[in-house]
């Protein structure tokens, strides 16, 4: 049975106060949970928004990223132990808010290009260093969800396949793979044998379009992905993924440069009816 979440990277990278009245509309139009970004949520973030799920009767999921200093695949094993620790704390943070899974692009430092492919020794080293954190994970109930992100975000990890290939190596049953239809749109040959091929290692889906906004508005051929979704029965969460200048700054780092959709609540709605219009 698959869950369906909204991710409130839509409002913005740390959520405060005032995106909370969001928590209630999502649990209206009939979302289970919502997925919520967790590198700069503080303590106080934490135990507020634990509070305002408890009370919309939401779940969580959270969502995360690896940092320069603490970068997986670094040659510098000072480096790979704090990137350990980083994503030991992110997982920690995913437990405080009762999630059960952290994902993100979790392999690689977010933004830190070499200029080259990845090797086959940035390869060992990030298994390594998601092996010991998917330990440290499974001891707060929370999975390690990878992330594969398109080639202009990411250089290490651009294919589901070789999502598949990494999470097999890492070989820890907290370590999954995710995939987002966004960046499988520009990667992939074709999605349906992008979910097929990884359907041992799957753990966790993000919907989100080709352009970023409202979700079936794009190019995205959700109603494959859905049912090749079913057709592998998986199982696990479903989380619309739109992206906005609602928080303008972080629009900006994320190359959104134009209104892509009429406002949240339309968002919501559009993520509820691409999800029922394709039952699994
Ligand atoms: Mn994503």
């Amino acid at each position: 049975m698959n869950r369906l979440g909204f991710s409130f990277l839509y409002f913005a990278p740390r959520i405060e106060a005032r995106h909370e009245r969001w928590f209630g509309r999502a649990a209206h139009h009939g979302y289970a949970g919502v997925e919520l970004p967790v590198n700069d949520a503080t303590d106080g973030d934490l135990v507020r928004m634990r509070k305002a799920l408890a009370n919309e009767g939401l779940g969580a999921t959270a969502v995360g990223f690896a940092v320069a200093g603490a970068n997986p695949v670094d040659p510098d094993p000072a480096v790979r132990k704090a990137a350990v620790e980083h994503l030991a704390r992110l997982a920690g943070r995913a437990a405080l808010l009762g999630a059960d899974v952290l994902a993100g692009p979790i392999h690689s430092a977010y933004g830190v290009f070499t200029g080259q492919p990845p090797t086959a020794d940035e390869r060992a080293r990030c298994a390594d260093v998601l092996r010991a954190a998917g330990e440290r994970a499974a001891r707060l109930g929370v999975r390690l969800a990878v992330e594969p992100l398109n080639r202009f975000e990411c250089y290490f990890l651009n294919s589901s396949a070789d999502c598949d290939a990494l999470v097999r190596a890492v070989a820890h049953p907290h370590v999954v793979g995710a995939f987002d239809t966004h960046h499988a749109h520009i990667e992939e040959r074709d999605v349906v044998a992008a979910i097929r091929a990884s359907a041992t290692t799957l753990g966790h889906v993000q919907l989100s379009e080709n352009h970023r906004g409202t979700p079936g508005t794009g190019q995205v051929p959700f109603a494959k992905v859905l049912a090749a979704l079913a057709a592998i029965r998986y199982s696990g969460w479903l989380v619309i993924e739109a992206f906005s200048r609602q928080d303008p700054a972080f629009g900006s780092a994320l190359r959104i440069w134009r209104e892509l959709d009429e406002g949240p609540e339309s968002v919501l709605s559009a993520g509820v009816a691409l999800v029922r219009s394709h039952p699994a």
